[in-house]
């Protein structure tokens, strides 16, 4: 049986904010559009991590679109941080509002996408059949999209329950009565144990790396400050754009100018160093890491923080041991992801909870029963894994792409990810990656760095539209200069010692390359404004 080809002006891989974005936006330019989604909804992240306590680690109002005025009025977020079903809505809520739904084919993933060198497009292939011929494809697969499952032998003899935080049932789950185990103490694993500990008989937590984590101090949002924040949106939009910041903005209801000058610690004493991290440790949140403004570039201010954390960690737990476990020395604080956390060294004071530490004697096998260490099995009615992800490339090179002369992305990017600006890869004409390795990305809020890539992109197709332009592609010296840049800020920064995801080092025989580009959304849009207005310099058009 022959397939019908289908031909558009742009396929979207992924349905999550990023892909929902640009079809909203591909629409208004008049583009036809096509969206294939792994899920059966959108949300993409927020779809699939429904594990216990999943919530954002940045702030409801300003972890969400700020395209439509309208929207951002009317949507009401209930929680300082939104706990996952609220973002799971929230997303649902901007697909029926934008009628974006009737463009995505759910429950389809994309298999192939490679580009035709004669006819100048690209030609996709869906697990459900599909062929597509689109002029431009946008890859909005997502940052943390590709679950990594230990390399544990007996990971599948496990006879109880098992669940992976990243793919979790979406009926709910019960630990009443159960012995629970957990591996993993990343982001997914610390707001999960609380609540996992709450409920269940006994919780074991198997760490192999213990993390820094910082109190999220999540509480109900008051309705009158909401009120009052949302009367200066815009411009608390605005500052979420500007500086080398992350894109997270302040709580206060006036918005500041521009963007904040950072306090050094050498301008510091020691005591007014660590009254500015009570107090950041006190309002709570991830920017605890922006509090002293050289905290992920200099040794000393980062060393000072470490120590300020570890004492708070010895506070908390009562168990001077299980304190010491907790407390993180391999890695400057930040250089891993930092986590938000509700109560989580806390939990270490529960009767029901207990510490296993597997850094120095690795969890052997999993058995039917239960997890070996040391040859001695904890045994388990339920099993759950929070071991992370292949991040920012995987989804990418999990999917049979080809640019020119059937070049294959993974070999392309055998020795790491190589863009230009993370949004364009060379050899790969009318390919854009959303959030791509080069870009902010992980290291921003996803929502503000995914509307300026998307806003990136749709002046970019206007412009072609406008000159009557058919491809673009990124220049392979302008991709080398972006690439070493991108190298060059890292080594600027602390990030490179963090041995994290952010480097591929969880994932057996992937290059070590930091993916993420660290100077900013501020500075990094700066980069990107300044290309198109040098009539989009380091592309060649034709
Ligand atoms: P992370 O941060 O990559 O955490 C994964 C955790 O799983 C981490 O503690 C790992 O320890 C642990 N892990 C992985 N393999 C093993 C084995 N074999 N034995 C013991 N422990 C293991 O993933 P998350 O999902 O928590 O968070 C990812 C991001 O999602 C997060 O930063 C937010 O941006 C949202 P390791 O550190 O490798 O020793």
């Amino acid at each position: 049986m022959s397939i019908k080809t289908e031909v558009f002006d742009v396929a979207i891989v992924g349905a999550g904010f990023a892909g929902m974005y640009m079809l909203h936006r591909l629409r208004q330019m008049g583009l036809t559009a096509i969206v294939f989604e792994a899920g059966d909804d959108v949300g993409g992240t927020w779809y699939w991590n429904r594990y216990p306590g999943a919530r954002c680690d940045a702030e409801s109002l300003a972890y969400s679109f700020s395209f439509s005025p309208e929207l951002e009025q009317e949507w009401e977020w209930s929680e300082r941080y939104a706990p996952q079903p609220e973002i799971l809505a929230y997303a649902r809520h901007v697909s029926e509002r934008f009628d974006l739904r009737r463009d995505i084919h759910f429950e389809t993933r994309v298999t192939s996408a490679h580009y035709q060198d004669d006819s100048l497009n690209w030609h996709l292939e869906t697990d459900k059949g599909h062929s597509v011929v689109a002029n431009f494809c946008v890859m909005a697969t997502g940052c943390l999209s590709v679950p990594q499952l230990p390399d544990i032998p007996g990971v599948q003899d496990f006879k109880g329950n098992f669940y992976q935080a990243s793919m979790w049932p979406h009926d709910p789950v019960s630990f009443k009565g159960q012995r629970v185990g957990i591996i993993g103490t990343g982001s997914s694993g610390i707001q999960a144990i609380p609540v996992i500990a709450e409920e269940a008989d006994h919780l074991t937590v198997f760490q192999r790396t213990p993390n820094f984590s910082v109190p999220a101090k999540n509480e109900p949002l008051d309705q009158n400050w909401v009120d009052e924040f949302k009367k200066h949106y815009r411009a608390h939009r605005e500052n979420h754009k500007v500086g080398n910041g992350s894109g997270f903005g302040d709580l206060n209801i006036e918005p500041r100018e521009g963007p904040i000058e950072p306090v050094l610690r050498s301008q510091l004493t020691d005591e007014e160093a660590t009254q500015i991290l009570e107090d950041a440790w006190e309002s709570g949140g991830a920017r605890f890491m922006g509090a002293i403004g050289d905290q992920l570039m200099n040794e000393e201010a980062n060393r000072f923080a470490m120590e300020f954390v570890h004492r708070k960690i010895h506070e908390t737990v009562k168990d001077q041991e299980t304190a010491n476990l907790l407390c993180p020395t391999n890695h400057p604080i930040g250089t891993r992801r930092i986590c938000v956390d509700t109560d989580y060294y806390e939990t270490y004071n529960r009767k029901n909870v207990s510490l296993v530490s597997v850094k120095d004697n690795p969890i052997e096998k999993i058995t039917e029963h239960g997890v070996m260490v040391n040859g001695e099995v904890t045994e388990l009615d339920t099993l759950v894994l929070a071991t992370g992800f292949d991040a920012m490339t995987g989804a990418l090179l999990n999917i049979d792409i080809r640019g020119k002369e059937g070049l294959l992305l993974s070999d392309k990017w055998h020795a790491g990810p190589r863009s230009y600006l993370g949004i364009a890869v060379s050899d790969f004409p009318n390919l854009f990656t959303i959030t791509g390795p080069g870009s902010p990305s992980v290291l921003s809020n996803m929502l503000v760095s995914i509307e300026q890539h998307v806003e990136w992109m749709i002046d970019c197709l206007t412009h072609m539209k406008k000159k009557d332009l058919k491809v673009i592609e990124a220049q392979p010296q302008a991709e080398d200069r972006w690439v070493s840049h991108v190298n060059d800020v890292a080594n600027m920064t602390l990030f490179p010692k963090g041995g994290s995801w952010y480097l591929g080092a969880n994932v057996k025989g992937k290059p070590r390359i930091f993916m993420p580009y660290a100077a900013g959304v501020g500075a990094y849009r700066e980069v990107c404004d300044e290309v198109t207005a040098k009539d989009y310099e380091g592309f060649t058009f034709h």
